[in-house]
């Protein structure tokens, strides 16, 4: 199994996926938007992005289904299978439009679009973001007040999905601690090694500076 990614909050997501889980695949750092490189990722995903997994001559995009994968190959439940499935698809799936679209929103402005230089910061954008972010992150705490993960006991792909963007939030600057519960479940996920740092040992060079004021 070959993973290609970058140091981006999706392809970090898969990388940190596979390291959580321990498994031994490749991985290959890839720029599929950098010039000339599209070709060569067109036949593995024709949106383009990354992360993606290629195995047996056969490409899975999309992180939540490579971590479906993984954990498969892993024999591991981090990917539920049993009784608790349908509520991780749950919080996978109100995740994806609610916590992590709000974090998206704010780590565009604030992240993606002064890296890559796409333009200015929409202050507009970054309120509606904020505004998403604490009906979300309310309803994350009134869940976290009573348990240590989102599934049952113990750790799943819907908290490091839920996650994707926290590992960027020096940049983004969501006011998590404004959520002390929040902020716990996420104390818990940063003392995993795999999550805090999923690129040890790999060659990946660092993501392009966010330019100061003034720059
Ligand atoms: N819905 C996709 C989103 C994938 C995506 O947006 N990937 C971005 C990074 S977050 C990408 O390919 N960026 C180009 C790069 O990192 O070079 C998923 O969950 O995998």
């Amino acid at each position: 199994m070959k993973l290609y990614f970058s140091r981006n909050p999706n392809p970090r997501l898969a990388v940190a996926v596979a390291r959580q889980l321990g498994l031994t695949i490749d991985f290959e750092f890839a720029e599929p938007f950098a010039p000339g490189q599209a070709e060569r990722y067109r036949p593995l995903n024709p949106n383009l992005s990354i992360p993606i997994l290629v195995e047996g001559g056969k490409s899975l995009w999309e992180a939540d289904a490579i971590a479906c994968r993984l954990s498969r190959a892993a024999g591991s439940d981090f990917w539920r299978r049993g009784e608790d499935e349908p509520d991780m698809i749950r919080w996978i799936s109100w995740g994806k439009e609610n916590f992590v679209r709000a974090c998206d929103m704010v780590h565009f402005e604030r992240g993606t679009k002064q890296r890559y230089g796409i333009g200015p910061i929409d202050p507009r954008l970054v309120e509606a973001g904020l505004k998403r972010f604490h009906a979300a992150a309310a309803i994350l705490e009134a869940e976290f007040a009573t348990r240590d993960w989102l599934v049952g006991s113990t750790l799943s792909h819907a908290d490091f999905r839920m996650a994707t963007f926290l590992p960027f939030n020096e940049v983004a600057r969501l006011p998590l601690e404004t959520y002390p519960a929040l902020a716990r479940w996420y104390g818990r996920l940063e003392a995993l090694e795999a999550w805090r740092d999923p690129f040890t040992g790999l060659d990946a060079p660092p993501l392009p500076p966010i330019p100061g004021p003034g720059d």
